[in-house]
């Protein structure tokens, strides 16, 4: 089967979800081609913590309903080390930003019931798909569909396929520069039912190493461990866990994480990522097909929000005035961001990460590093400002 639509959109994660709700709005035509099923798109456990443009924009775009209602607003977050919590306020240091706490799933969910609402179409399952003719006015998808070929011509593709997708590998390589860091551990994630004992995010460097409190929920908690890059499950008994989170996390004032049934666990590598530019020809990258950061800055999802953002606005000015000049502009524009966003994940992690070798200058480095951000405000501000997100443009 052959199709003809504006902007072919390769991924239904919350970047090529958001970038077809954003065109929607403008009255732009989109497909979204997605090789998974809806399900596994939702259950997939990632993402957390929105920035505030990112709750903006939500609401703003007509999708924030649940997001304003179940989202939870935290004003800080907490840095643990050497047995004590220290809190650090954003709002008090950037004159009123804040987080919200609200699962990447859920967005998925909003985002999902609105694109079903908008009537525009959305493929889920495809097969081998490729993208083609990106150096032509006329690219195009193609992909297999209940045992089906099919294609479609599009003036524009949207690459949001991920860090493991296919748009990416599409651009020839001398095209491309790819700058890239693999950071040697990785994080072991688990979601429990437990309510959360902490009213706000813990970041902890302990000996043992990162540890990191989290929730979803006030029923659900969320927490994650240093561990091996490749570390195995199987070893990891939910004992052990807890017991691990507990030495990590707990406090001597006796604060600690609750305990509960653990209701899914996970391990993650870490890595850094960016490619230059963000687009070829036709072709346009967003989210993690673009750049990945770790998470412990908590910028993946919100940095692929903030490219759909431009992306939809530069290909709104394209269709309702003939200007090319966003498009054009579209990589370096989100790459100022982009790399402010790799700065400071890199940052965190290094700050709060136990290295390979473990050694004691390092970790008293780290603790010095962490009495200076609480001692200086300047330092506390630098954080608050890019952990809460910095209005860029
Ligand atoms: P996604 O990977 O979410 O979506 C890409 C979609 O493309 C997927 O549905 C995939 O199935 C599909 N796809 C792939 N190949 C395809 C193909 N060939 N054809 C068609 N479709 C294809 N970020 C934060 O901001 N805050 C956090 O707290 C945070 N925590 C994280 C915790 C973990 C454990 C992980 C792994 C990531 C975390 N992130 C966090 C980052 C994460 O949220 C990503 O940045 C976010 O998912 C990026 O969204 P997309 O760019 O849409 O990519
Ligand atoms: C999460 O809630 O999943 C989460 C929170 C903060 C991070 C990373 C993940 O830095």
């Amino acid at each position: 089967m052959r199709a003809q639509t504006q902007v072919g959109i390769v991924g239904a994660g919350p970047a090529g979800l958001f970038l077809g709700h954003l065109l929607h709005l403008e009255g732009i035509d989109s497909v979204i081609v997605e090789s998974r099923s809806r399900e596994y798109t939702i259950e997939r456990v990632r993402a957390g913590v929105l920035e505030q443009s990112t709750v903006d924009l939500m609401i703003e775009a007509g999708v924030g309903e649940r997001l304003r209602r179940e989202g939870m607003r935290h004003g800080g977050i907490y840095l643990a080390f050497l047995g004590r919590r220290h809190r650090i306020d954003f709002e008090e240091l950037t004159g009123g930003r804040s987080i919200t706490i609200y699962g990447q799933n859920e967005i998925v969910k909003d985002l999902i019931a609105a694109r079903y609402a908008s009537g525009r179409p959305i493929l889920y399952g495809a097969e081998s798909v490729s993208v083609e003719n990106l150096e032509t006015a006329q690219a195009s998808i193609r992909f297999f569909l209940n045992g089906g070929e099919h294609e479609i011509a599009c003036d524009f593709v949207a690459g949001c396929d991920g860090a493991h997708g296919i748009c990416r590998p599409s651009i020839p390589e001398a095209c491309l520069t790819v700058y890239q860091r693999e950071y040697p551990f990785g994080w072991l994630g688990i979601l429990a039912n437990a309510a959360p004992s902490s009213d706000e995010l813990v970041y902890a460097l302990h000996k043992r190493g990162f540890a990191l409190f989290s929730m979803r929920s006030p029923a659900v908690t969320r927490l994650y461990l240093q561990c091996a890059p490749d570390e195995a499950l199987e070893g990891w008994t939910d004992d052990r866990i807890w017991q691990e989170l507990v030495m990590r996390l707990g406090t001597s004032d006796g604060w600690e994480p609750n305990r509960g049934e653990i209701l899914q666990k996970g391990v993650t590598g870490m890595r850094s990522l960016v490619v230059e530019p963000m687009c070829h020809g036709r072709l346009f990258l967003a989210g993690d097909a673009a750049h990945v950061v770790p998470p412990t800055g908590a910028k993946g999802l919100n940095l692929a929000v903030g490219d759909v953002r431009v992306l939809a606005r530069a290909l709104a000015e394209f269709y309702q005035r003939g200007r090319m000049d966003l498009l054009d502009r579209y990589s370096d524009r989100c790459l100022q961001r982009v790399w402010r966003a790799q700065r400071f994940s890199w940052w965190m992690t290094s700050m709060l990460h136990r290295g390979a070798e473990g050694s004691e200058f390092d970790y008293r480095r780290q603790v010095a590093e962490l009495d200076y951000v609480l001692s200086s405000r300047a330092a506390r501000t630098s954080l608050a400002e890019n952990y809460a997100g910095m209005v860029l443009d």
